[in-house]
């Protein structure tokens, strides 16, 4: 009866998410019918310099290859711009840039046009995109952080030749109803600044990179295919359900097959059709990291679809990674797989030296080895959607994350007005559209640090958090407060608190002793307002490498442990009640805006921004591990010191 209800729940939510969100986005993988081209590399670039930023529209640089227009430099992709060239003036640029990268495609992606989908996708690039493949407008697309795409069959199956020209044009420029929000202010004083200054201001504590920062490809599908697949998991005793939800576009008669497939291969359960469910005995569920001995397993579901085209029989196949796990929340607890999940973890960025916010490989492994090492279980994308080769790692590794949506430096009442609102619930239902199927992603952030105090606030995260729960009935949701627990008007909405607070930091600078007094007084603050359970969602201290002060000064390597310790006695406490997590701030050190208070950037990491380990690295580390074996059955000292 239990197995019963909750399979019926399942339908509805499965039917829910793939319903809400219309078309799909997902991940470009190779398959028998599909083929993918990467146009990572060298591409050509121009940034337009010109006083309106419109020289590129006006004279159309789109229309022939960006070298005939003018001088261009090379940029590789991906990557973001800002920081590859000696010219300030990039550094710091805003406007539009025009990036171009000319390929030759496979004749067979060209000679087979009916039966040939070929399509452009980009992983991410801020903010705002349009993309003309040779010289043809194809998409636009507005926000940093999601990827998108276009059906490009029709201009390069119908130009003579197989070379595709594309070009995109980029405005990184940030406005009090975009996410984040920003605003541009114009210096009229021209006593003090050159004609026509103007800089771009923002209220968050990152650096502002700019580019394209993901992957960009090229891939193809048959023209019936599988536009998207949408799973929702359950298990009950000794069973466990994947209910899924395909969805076709192309043509109304294909048939479907599915294969749910274990790691090595074998065949677990069959389905037939674009809506079922998969039972598969003896589930292997996926755990987090450190909470069983086989964490973050991942069966695999084969989608097979069959459709006449032509007179051929015509066949698309697309597989899906598939964890099965369970999500609860209840007045004190967050229940993985029925079990008390415990976070401890880190609030990371998308950030390095040299390459910005670009994707990069060595970076992504050196920071899971080093989450692994630190036994941290969890991390926050905090402030935007990282890229899908992370997420990809977080489900295979076990990591858990809580998804944050670009809602950052919404201080201005003008940030929460219609337009912000529109666009907020769109940005949400791409960020819930490309990770939906995620078993790493427990719940989802809608913002960090609003100023939700403001009263237009309550209307505004009332709807974002309804429109999310209406679209994902199977997450939790929550956004990221530092208000006044009395004063925030947008907590009532969410299922779990999420703090954050600089005892001793910015405000009672250098008292490590109110700490205590002062997390206790917020915990017990919040817990009787909402009743709900409670995460520390950052905490910590700025520290540079190597400066050391005993007794523990600002700034000092022992400050940021004393900290750290101070905070950690009071979390001892209230873990056994309400608090069911502590995210450090910050995983590494990371680029911010200039400003008084910042040395070249933002030091609260606990590894330096080229992931050397401070003091404060291996106080976590111990404590992370001693959490992890409290609640696991893992072998204490050897998991620790095999790492
Ligand atoms: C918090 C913000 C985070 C900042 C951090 C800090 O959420 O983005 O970087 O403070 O000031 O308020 O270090």
């Amino acid at each position: 009866m239990a197995l019963c209800c909750a399979l019926l729940l399942l339908c509805s939510q499965a039917l829910a998410l793939a319903l809400a969100l219309g078309r799909g986005m997902l991940y470009p993988r190779e398959s028998a019918s599909r083929e993918l081209k990467e146009l990572n590399g060298i591409w050509s670039f121009r940034a337009d310099f010109s006083p309106q930023r419109d020289k590129g529209f006006v004279q159309q640089w789109y229309r022939k290859p960006l070298r005939q227009s003018g001088p261009v430099i090379d940029m590789p992709v991906p990557a973001s711009f800002n920081e590859l060239t000696q010219d300030p003036s990039l550094r710091q640029y805003t406007g539009w840039v025009w990036y171009e990268k000319e390929v030759l495609l496979p004749r067979s992606w060209l000679l087979n046009a009916l039966n040939t989908r070929v399509v452009l996708r980009v992983g991410s690039a801020h903010y705002y995109s349009i993309v003309w493949v040779n010289g043809v407008n194809v998409t636009e697309h507005e926000g940093g952080h999601l990827p998108f795409e276009a059906d490009i069959s029709r201009i390069v199956q119908g130009s003579p030749g197989a070379l595709c020209r594309i070009t995109i044009a980029l405005n990184n420029t940030l406005t009090p109803q975009t996410l984040p929000p920003g605003s541009i202010q114009f210096m009229r004083d021209e006593s003090k600044y050159p004609r026509g200054y103007f800089v771009q201001n923002t209220r968050f504590d990152f650096f502002n990179y700019a580019g394209i920062h993901r992957p960009v490809v090229l891939y193809t599908t048959p023209s019936v295919y599988i536009d998207d697949i949408t799973v929702t998991t359950a298990w009950a005793g000794n069973i466990g359900v994947v209910r899924y939800e395909v969805l076709v576009m192309g043509n109304t008669r294909y048939s479907l097959s599915l294969n749910l497939r274990e790691k090595e291969g074998k065949v677990v359960a069959t389905g037939k059709g674009l809506i079922g469910e998969l039972k598969v005995v003896e589930p292997k569920l996926w755990w987090p990291y450190l909470m069983n001995e086989n964490p973050g397993y991942l069966y695999y579901l084969e989608v097979k679809l069959s459709a006449q085209v032509g007179g051929e029989l015509s066949e698309d196949v697309y597989t899906l990674p598939v964890g099965i796990r369970t999500v609860h929340v209840t007045s004190r607890q967050f229940l993985i797989n029925g079990k008390p999940f415990y976070f401890h973890g880190v609030n990371k960025h998308e950030d390095a030296d040299i390459r910005g916010k670009g994707l990069d490989w060595a970076l992504i492994v050196k920071d899971f080895n080093l989450l692994q090492w630190l036994g941290a279980n969890s991390f926050r994308t905090s402030h935007y959607p990282y890229a899908e080769e992370i997420m990809d790692l977080c489900d295979a590794y076990g990591i858990v994350v809580i998804d944050e949506c670009p809602g950052v430096g919404m201080k201005d009442p003008e940030n929460f007005g219609n337009k912000s609102l529109a666009h907020h619930l769109v940005v949400m239902e791409e960020l819930i559209r490309r990770d939906k199927n995620r078993p790493s992603v427990v719940m989802w952030s809608v913002a960090n640090e609003p100023a939700s105090e403001l009263l237009p606030a309550a209307y505004y995260f009332k709807t974002v958090i309804a429109h999310t729960k209406a679209i994902d009935p199977t997450r939790p949701v929550t956004f990221v407060s530092n208000a006044n627990y009395a004063h925030d008007h947008g907590a009532p909405y969410v299922d779990v608190i999420c703090i954050n607070s600089y005892f001793s930091w910015y405000h009672d600078a250098g008292h490590l002793e109110v700490i205590q007094l002062q997390l206790n007084t917020q915990f017990e603050n919040w817990y009787e307002a909402y009743q709900r359970p409670i995460i520390q969602s950052e905490y910590g201290a700025d520290t540079i490498a190597g400066l050391h002060n005993d007794p523990p000064l600002m700034f000092s390597e022992e400050y940021q442990k004393a900290v750290l310790k101070e905070y950690h006695s009071v979390f001892d406490k209230k873990r056994k009640e309400y608090v069911i997590g502590e995210l450090i701030w910050n995983f590494a050190d990371f680029m911010t805006d200039q400003a008084t208070s910042r040395v070249l950037g933002n030091k609260k990491g606990i590894f330096t921004r080229q992931r050397q380990p401070k003091a404060a690295a291996f106080v976590l580390r111990d404590r992370y591990w001693k959490l992890a074996n409290e609640s696991s059955c893992l072998h204490p000292t050897l998991t620790y010191y095999n790492l």
